[in-house]
């Protein structure tokens, strides 16, 4: 099936790439181009089946003109970024007056802050929101227009399609939704059944969140409130779009027909530590719009939801928009717009699993191809992730975001020995997963009433292994306790 263009006339767009450096400058700019298209019509045409084919006429002096302003601006990241990059600005709008905005800051704002003022100095009634590292394949803006003037509630996204960071190859990406994992990073997702079912691969996937480019009406997007700009750095503000949006009566969706190619980055030069800032800007969606689901956040980040330590700044303002725009909550978005997503109100205790004998070493999952735990040293990422049911499972390692992923795995007591198996599984062939714990207590497996424990051995790493046997009186605790471990 080919994408067609029905769009007869465009509404002016304006394209806000934002840009980011700190290797010189320590300064974000966001570069706003007044991109006003002139009509252009076209017959139902096939879209050309190569990427980033030329295309004659109006659309690709736009491209030219987005391609050349991008190439300015990479170029000038680099040197001279005030001086070359003024002098292609002024000489852009010596012809075309007002054609080109340049916003700049006077200190480092962060990617989500400077969207903002990319918007603030937009005009036109349609603001698209970039990378500055992207290219826009023919035709991709005339799908979105189409989309947005039959109904302004709409975000949408482009496709993305990947250009290789170290030989600036595309790579056809698959059409997929855009949604996220509990740590609230950004991730594809296969589209919805019900877009499988139209059998139409043109057809508006329904999305749950957003990768971060988006086009949007520009009025609507105030109404709806911008983006959160009490986030820092990077990332967070997408997934923060896409559930405000539906929970607040819009909805967002991904278009088949209208592609870009992004350069996905080996390495994100903003920041010293970029997690730490996502993990905060986590917590500020988590606060404002998760209501009991938050928990998922904080479970997911391995950090305790009381006295986390982490200052996520003033969230009140965005506790009042939510009033104001009377939103729904967030289990009406999981049940009725992503779900896919996994649901874990079950989880009464996570955090990383010690035991008394020895403090310094916690309960890991050992090898990512083995289904081994083992011992290691504490350090409180992913692979130590623990979390305990109200049925008493024990699942270890990343806590399984959504229905299409691998399921969780859980401790299961296999001929005497602790293996890691999918939950699911070991539950339909009735194996022994379920363990007794309270804080504090022993790990006792309720069927083989076998222990959990650790056993002195000098071959081991770390001079103890796993291992189960009858109860000799261990003692295990585990970070984070939700509700009280009966014993
Ligand atoms: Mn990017």
């Amino acid at each position: 099936m080919v994408c067609t263009r029905k769009t007869k006339t465009l509404v002016s767009t304006c394209v806000i790439l934002s840009g980011m450096t700190n290797i010189i400058c320590l300064l974000y700019v966001g570069w706003v181009t007044n991109y006003i298209a002139s009509v252009y019509v076209r017959g139902q045409e096939p879209a050309p089946d190569k990427k980033l084919e030329e295309d004659k006429g109006d659309t690709l002096k736009i491209i030219e003109r987005l391609d050349h302003l991008e190439n300015v601006i990479k170029q000038h990241i680099q040197e001279e970024l005030k001086e070359k990059l003024s002098e292609y600005v002024d000489k852009v709008n010596g012809q075309k007056p007002g054609f080109i905005k340049v916003v700049r800051h006077s200190k480092q704002e962060g990617l989500i802050r400077s969207r903002v003022s990319g918007w603030r100095a937009a005009t036109a009634p349609v603001v698209a929101l970039f990378d500055a590292h992207v290219e826009f394949n023919v035709g991709w803006a005339e799908p979105v227009l189409t989309r947005i003037k039959e109904n302004r509630k709409r975000i949408i996204s482009p496709s993305f399609d990947n250009i290789k960071y170290d030989n600036f190859e595309i790579e056809e990406y698959p059409l997929a939704a855009q949604g996220f994992d509990w740590e609230l990073w950004c991730r594809y997702l296969n589209p919805p059944k019900a877009w499988w079912k139209l059998e139409n691969s043109t057809a508006p996937i329904r999305s749950p969140a957003l990768i971060g480019c988006f086009i949007v009406d520009r009025q609507y997007f105030q109404e709806i409130g911008l983006l959160d700009e009490g986030m820092e750095v990077y990332g967070g503000e997408n997934v923060e779009l896409g559930i405000r949006v539906w929970q607040c009566g819009g909805s967002v969706e991904v278009l088949p027909c209208s592609r870009i190619a992004h350069i996905e980055r080996a390495h994100k030069p903003y920041t010293e530590d970029l997690t730490a800032h996502v993990r905060r800007n986590a917590l500020r969606v988590a606060e404002v719009w998760m209501d009991e689901f938050k928990s998922h956040v904080y479970m997911a980040w391995n950090i305790p939801q009381e006295d986390s330590g982490i200052d996520i700044g003033d969230i009140t303002a965005r506790k009042a928009l939510r009033k104001q725009l009377q939103c729904k909550t967030f289990r009406w978005y999981l049940v009725s717009v992503y779900p896919e997503m996994r649901m874990y109100s079950d989880i009464i205790a996570y955090g990383v699993l010690q035991n008394s004998l020895k403090t310094d070493l916690c309960l890991d999952q050992g090898p990512d191809t083995e289904n081994i735990p083992i011992l290691y040293i504490c350090h409180g990422m992913t692979p130590q992730n623990v979390y305990y049911t109200s049925s008493q499972q024990i699942q270890v390692g990343i806590l399984s975001p959504t229905v299409d992923d691998d399921d969780n795995r859980c401790l299961v007591d296999v001929n005497s020995r602790p293996r890691l198996i999918e939950c699911s599984y070991a539950k339909a062939k009735r194996m022994k997963l379920h363990w007794q714990f309270s804080q504090g207590g022993p790990i006792q497996n309720r069927k083989s009433k076998r222990c959990l424990e650790l056993q002195e051995n000098s071959g081991a790493e770390f001079g103890f292994q796993l291992v189960l046997q009858r109860c000799s009186g261990q003692h295990w605790s585990i970070t984070n306790v939700l509700r009280s471990l009966a014993s």
